[in-house]
């Protein structure tokens, strides 16, 4: 080593400290080591690098592709008949960014789809349909379009549609981010379904009106079922009409645990937002790859070049840190979903303009 460094410089001696440091790499990989200098530059990035594509899935599509599975798998055969919404960079990973799953489920007239339980956290967002539930640590939540249920880590849940009309909902979960972390437990239970103890929106009378069961005690996830929308769109509409709407954003609120005013779970957390008519949003962008979905009216999404063109239930997906804007011609409802509130519990989540 002494004689390749007073040489350094010439051709030859260029050439023979490359084939030393190589053979040096060599003779480390068979004792399972690397020299960082290689890979530091990627391993260390200087900013986010994310292999996740900007990508918008039209409802029309989505609809008659999750309609035409129904005819080829029952729900109980399927026990979730979901269709996932794969990233077109992640093709093969079931996953919609890094850390989060989606995907669009159907539950048919007199379908069952049987009750179990995991470590993953699971939110439903529904498109369509009314009256088929989903059933809960003992609440049998029966949904119409745009409310927002949450399943918490370990809560056993089973779905059923006793109504006359399909129903359909877009399913975001959390286990990426688990099994990156090799966590992952699930379990089934011998009943089909479970029997509940508590009545159709208990919780969200309970504990998202303002008072609280005397003796709450606080979770890291939200004691709330489901968040309708009946509830929640007059709010944002208020809002709006308050004229307090975020130059980026539009008029928006975050969907809180009500006990501890934190996110819905220690995972993932949801906003909706009402754009004003010709509302032209400021760039923004965060760590958090974000999942929207169009509730109401139509717009576009410009994001890191791309435009995203979205109507009525389409599900589009921004990267991490990539800049987007919104922008809507029309008066639009826009419910989002991400991982940051897991970010920011590791103190790693940045937004930016
Ligand atoms: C799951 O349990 C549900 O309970 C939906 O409805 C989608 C995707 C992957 C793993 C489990 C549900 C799922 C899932």
């Amino acid at each position: 080593m002494a004689v390749a460094a007073t040489q350094t410089g010439t051709p030859s001696s260029k050439h023979n400290i490359e084939a030393m440091r190589d053979a040096f790499y060599a003779r480390i990989a068979q004792k399972d080591m690397a020299p960082l200098w290689k890979v530091m530059k990627s391993v260390v990035t200087k900013e986010p690098v994310t292999r996740c594509q900007p990508h918008v899935w039209h409802y029309a599509d989505v609809k008659s592709l999750v309609m035409e599975s129904g005819g080829l798998i029952t729900a109980e055969e399927a026990e979730r008949r979901v269709l996932i919404l794969e990233n077109p960079a992640l093709h093969g990973e079931s996953r919609i960014t890094n850390t989060l799953f989606a995907g669009v489920q159907m539950i048919m007239p007199g379908e069952v789809a049987p009750a179990h339980r995991h470590v993953s956290s699971a939110i439903r967002f529904v498109l369509d349909g009314e009256g088929a539930y989903t059933a809960v640590e003992g609440e049998k939540a029966f949904m119409a379009p745009g409310d927002f249920v949450i399943t918490a880590n370990w809560a056993p849940h089973d779905h059923g549609n006793p109504s006359d009309k399909p129903m359909l909902w877009l399913d975001v979960l959390d286990f990426p981010a688990v099994n990156f972390y090799e966590a992952s437990f699930a379990e089934h239970f011998e009943d089909a379904t479970q029997a509940t103890r508590r009545k159709d929106g208990d919780s969200l009378a309970f504990y998202g009106s303002g008072v609280l069961p005397d003796g709450t005690h606080a979770m890291n996830r939200s004691p709330v079922i489901n968040y309708t929308y009946a509830r929640t769109r007059p709010i944002v509409e208020r809002l709006m009409q308050s004229g307090d709407i975020d130059r980026r954003h539009g008029a928006r609120v975050r969907y809180a645990n009500p006990v501890t005013g934190g996110p819905v779970l220690p995972t993932m957390s949801a906003c909706l937002a009402m754009l004003p008519k010709g509302f032209r949003g400021e760039p923004y962008r965060s760590t958090d790859g974000t999942i929207f979905v169009c509730v109401e009216g139509r717009g576009t999404t410009a994001v890191d070049g791309k435009v995203l063109e979205w109507g009525p239930n389409d599900v589009f997906v921004v990267p991490p840190w990539k800049r987007y804007s919104h922008n809507a011609p029309e008066q639009s409802v826009l419910f989002s979903i991400s991982d940051r509130p897991a970010q920011e519990a590791l103190g790693i989540w940045r937004e930016g303009n």
